[in-house]
Formats: structure tokens, sequence, C-alpha cells
């Protein structure tokens, strides 16, 4: 029977007269799949209900903060406790150094850290750090990458490799972007032109170890050991931008996984527990550069808020008390949606490449194999839209852009992946 969506149809039209486009952040809009996002009124474990009481199969987990499924019960109490003490003190508390062991026990590399309240300003504040630590200008990241909604990291690729970046948004000033060079990812050797080009000026490279910002896209072998020793031997530092891989991949990361060793990391999402928080940190004599101790600037009214820092402590504790049968569990799962899917499309005709990192996925609508945005870009997202739209009616809410990963958590089990298979199966004969 088709959804209704007469509640979310009325929200919408009044969300539309308050916020731009209706929404706080653009990619809720679904505008690069059609169709009406519902408004959610509640979510508990691996399900969303909206305002019309359809129930969703949660396929995103709030883009993956949400790794315990909604509703976690320990992190919950955490939060009504917290609250209950005030939302905010604006003062140091036990909470921020509570958490910060926690985050340092998975990610020894970390020996500081610092708090923020999302990881835009995470990211910012680590590529200005850098900036900072080596007296250099030129930033390095890599197209299909994003770092959050900073001006430098908005930056899209010049004309030829290692050209100056350009402005990736209205607003942001040619002065800014060109010290931003935005490189294909997958490519070392662009990299090293980089270097070439611009000797003793590039503070840092900063990457997502494995993207999720144009979809899932794995490092080939070697590319991360390499960014590593490019990294150190021109003296800029290596960031990973773990806020979507950071005790998503595993306990401690990509850093773990890969065994890399960076100079900063960057957090978000699930360090959070599902409140706003992220965190930058890595070396010790890089984080002193930091005021108050030294000369590189960085603050926020709710920076290390004790709500975020009790639900992340919720989170971890748990995480770390369970790691075994929390990541053997999310591996299970995610390889039987992500191939059960993908064999569905071959039976049905349909060209899809499947790519994943434990509990990190994407389906790309193409026949290429997918190594860099480029190759991301040839996935027919049109296709892309409608197997969204039949999923939506099916009662399953994938992410509303093909250029976007899947996440689950460890309350999706068998059932949830018999009911994403039937959803598929129906999706793909439709
Ligand atoms: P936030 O400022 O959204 O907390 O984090 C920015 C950020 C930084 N680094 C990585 C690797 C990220 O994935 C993100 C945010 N991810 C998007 C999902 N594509 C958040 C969803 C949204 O923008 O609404």
């Amino acid at each position: 029977m088709p959804r209704t969506l007469i509640q979310s149809r009325k929200l919408q039209l009044r969300a539309e007269s308050l916020l731009p486009g209706g929404v706080d952040s653009p990619v809720r809009a679904f505008r690069a799949v059609g169709g009406e996002p519902p408004f959610v009124a509640r979510a508990e474990g691996a399900y969303l209900w909206d305002v019309d009481g359809n129930r969703y199969l949660d396929m995103f987990g709030s883009w993956g903060p949400m790794i315990l499924g909604h509703a976690f019960p320990p992190a919950v109490e955490a939060i009504r406790a917290a609250a209950g003490r005030s939302a905010s003190f604006g003062a140091s508390h036990a909470g921020e150094g509570d958490l910060a062991e926690l985050v340092k026990q998975c990610f020894p590399s970390m020996e500081r850290l610092r708090f923020t309240s999302s990881g835009t300003e995470a990211c910012m504040s680590a590529v200005r750090l850098a900036r900072g630590f080596t007296g250099r200008k030129f930033v390095v990241k890599f197209e299909g990458c994003y770092h959050g909604h900073s001006d430098a990291m908005l930056v899209k690729a010049g004309s030829g490799v290692a050209t100056l970046g350009i402005p990736g948004s209205a607003g942001i000033p040619e002065e800014t972007a060109m010290h931003t060079l935005a490189l294909p990812f997958n490519d070392l050797g662009a990299v090293q032109a980089a270097f070439d080009a611009y000797p003793e000026q590039i503070a840092c490279i900063i990457v997502e170890p494995v993207v999720g910002n144009a979809g899932t896209i794995l490092p080939e072998t070697g590319y991360l050991h390499g960014l590593r020793q490019l990294a150190t031997k021109n003296g800029a530092l290596l960031i990973l931008d773990e806020v979507m891989t950071g005790f998503r991949l595993s306990l401690g990361g990509a850093q773990q996984v890969f065994g890399i060793k960076p100079d900063l990391t960057t957090m978000g999402k699930i360090i959070g527990g599902g409140l706003p928080c992220g965190a930058f940190g890595g070396r010790a004599d890089v984080m002193e550069f930091l005021a108050p101790l030294g000369p590189v600037y960085q603050a926020g009214t709710l920076s290390g808020n004790p709500l975020a820092m009790a639900a992340g402590i919720a989170t971890l504790e748990h995480l770390i008390a369970h790691q075994g049968e929390v990541y053997s569990g999310l591996e299970r799962t995610s390889a039987a949606m992500a191939d059960g899917v993908a064999s569905l499309a071959q039976e049905a005709g349909i060209a899809i490449t499947t790519t994943r990192v434990g509990s990190m996925f994407t389906w790309f609508f193409t026949d290429q194999p997918v190594k860099d945005f480029t190759t991301a870009a040839t996935s027919d997202t049109a296709a892309f839209g409608r197997f969204h739209h039949a999923m939506m009616e099916a009662g399953v809410w994938l992410p509303p852009s093909q250029f976007e990963a899947m996440f689950i958590s460890t309350a999706h089990g068998a059932a949830e992946v018999a009911l994403l298979l039937e959803a598929a199966r129906q999706a793909f004969v439709a």
C-alpha cells in the first residue's frame, strides 16, 4: 500500500516558509533523488517512523553517529542524567577528560585533543593548526572528499593537476580558494607533482582515509602509506579526517585498519553518540601550538558540552566493552546487505559496483570500477533516484544521494537483511 505523506507535506510547507529549502542541511531536501522528504517523528534501534506513521529501515544512521542504533538506552539515560545538572556550564568539567581518555585509548596517535561541536569545526581547526605549526599556506585535499563547509575546504580542482583551487561555493573569494590544491584521490603522482610545484609551501594533506562523501571509495593498496611518506619527506602534516571512519571501521578507525600514524586526526559523528560533537588531536608538539599555550587561536562556547560528553562516553564505553561482538556483527550484517543487493541487481541485469569497508558501503549504479570521484561520477544518478524512491515506498530509507555512504548499526540483524533484500528484489523488477 503506497505511503501517505500528508502530515510530512504540511510540515514541509511550513518548513519552507522558515528554512531555506525547508532544511538545516541541504542533502536532507532529497533534491538529488527527487520525491518528498518524510518528517521523522521518532526512531528506535534500526528504524525511523515518520509523522504519518510510516516505518522505515534506517540505512544512513544520521549519516554515521547512530552505530548502536537509535535511542540506545545507556546513551539516553546518560543524557537524561546530564541534563538534570544543566545543559552547559561554559567551564571545565570532568566529562571532557573522561571522554578524552576513551578517545585516546582507541586512537593512541591522539596524544592531545580538543573537542568541538561539529566535524566542520574539527577539520577547519586542524587545517588552521597545521598552517600555524608549519608556517605554510597551501593545503592538499582530494576531489570527492568532504571535510565540512569551512571556506578552505569548499574548493574544486583547478584546470590541471596541482593548479590553484577554485571556489567550490559562492561566497568564497579566489584568494582563499587558491591556497587549497584539490587533487584526484588514489593518485600519488598528483601529490608528488603538488610538492614539486610548491616546495616547502604545503602545510598539510587532509584526506578521508576511506572516502565516504563521494559514495564509499577505498584507498588502493599502498596509497595511504604513500601519503604518509610524501608528507613526512616534504615537511607537511598528514591529517586523517576520521569524522566518518572513526569508531566505524574499527574501534581505532581507519588508522587502525590500515596501520597509518597521522600527525592529526579529525573526528565527529560517533564520538558524540548523536549529539553535536567533534574533535581534533594528534602529536602533542603540534597540539600545543593551540591557544592558550600557543599562537593558533581556536575556541567554542559549547565545545566539550556536558550532554555531548555524556552521550559520547556511553557510546564509546559500550563499543570498547563489546568490541568483538560489535564489529564482527557489523561486518556480518553489512556483507550480507551489500552483497545480497549486488546479487539481486546482477540477476535483474542492472549494472552495480559495490564498495564496502566494514559497515560503510555504497551501491554505485555503474559498470565501472570506482576508484576516485571521476569514476564514481559515471554512475547513473537517475537510476539511483528511481531505486531510492522504490525503496522508500517499500519502507527502506537509503541516504538520498548516489554520492553518500550507507551506515548500519548493531541494531540491524537478520530480519533487517531480509527486509532490505525483499525491498530491493521488488525495486529491481519494478
Ligand atoms: P559536520 O560538520 O557535518 O559534523 O562534519 C563535516 C564532515 C567532515 N568530514 C567528513 C568525512 C564528513 O563526512 C563530514 C560530514 N558528513 C556529511 C555526510 N556526507 C554530513 C551530512 C550533512 O552534511 O548533512
